[in-house]
């Protein structure tokens, strides 16, 4: 038994080099977003390039029940950055495309594209980065997906990493 646990007792500095390369791992992803899939230009964006797009407010009931003031930036505008068919290139056979959002915890969600183009749309779905004035908390961001007006907050995709343009056909 001791001779077991001689044998197979890890280096000290094994653990180091663990700790290293998962902080490394987990530091490489944080706070990016990468926009890829039937776009004209793949993009990565860094948190310095999402902090500098404009940026629109909305509210939204939070699982407290009570209204709070979101921020953050259209995700129609990134998807016409990054060259998706939006506004009047949204018509014919675009009309089949979606949107799927995912998170660092695989979790991941779907929104039609017509849902996100504000021709079509009521109301701006948003990556947000702020709630009433502050980052989100982690574990919900750095950046949150908030949908207006939904009854269900299951499209509100905590910690997004990637967003992808599909076709449904
Ligand atoms: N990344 C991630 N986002 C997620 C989920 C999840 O499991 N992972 N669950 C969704 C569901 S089903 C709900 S109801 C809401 C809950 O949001 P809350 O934690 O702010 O109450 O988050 C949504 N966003
Ligand atoms: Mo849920």
């Amino acid at each position: 038994m001791t001779r077991f646990n001689l044998l197979f007792r890890p280096a000290p500095w094994a653990l180091f080099v663990l700790i290293g390369a998962f902080c490394l791992a987990a530091g490489t992803g944080f706070g990016q977003i990468t926009i890829s899939g039937e776009v004209t230009k793949p993009l990565t964006l860094q948190a310095a390039d999402l902090k500098a797009l404009p940026h629109t407010e909305v509210t939204g009931k939070d699982r407290d029940g009570k209204e709070h003031k979101y921020a953050g930036v259209p995700l129609a505008d990134l998807l016409k950055l990054a060259g998706a068919t939006m506004g009047g290139e949204l018509r014919g056979e675009n009309l089949m495309k979606y949107v799927v959002v995912k998170a660092i915890d695989g979790y991941e969600t779907l929104y039609a594209l017509p849902e996100l183009d504000a021709d079509f749309a009521t109301r701006t779905i948003i990556l947000a980065d702020s709630v009433d004035g502050s980052p989100l908390p982690s574990g919900v961001g750095p950046y949150r997906i908030v949908v207006p007006g939904e009854k269900k907050p299951a499209r509100w995709v905590r910690e997004v990493k990637s967003i992808e343009v599909r076709f449904a056909k």
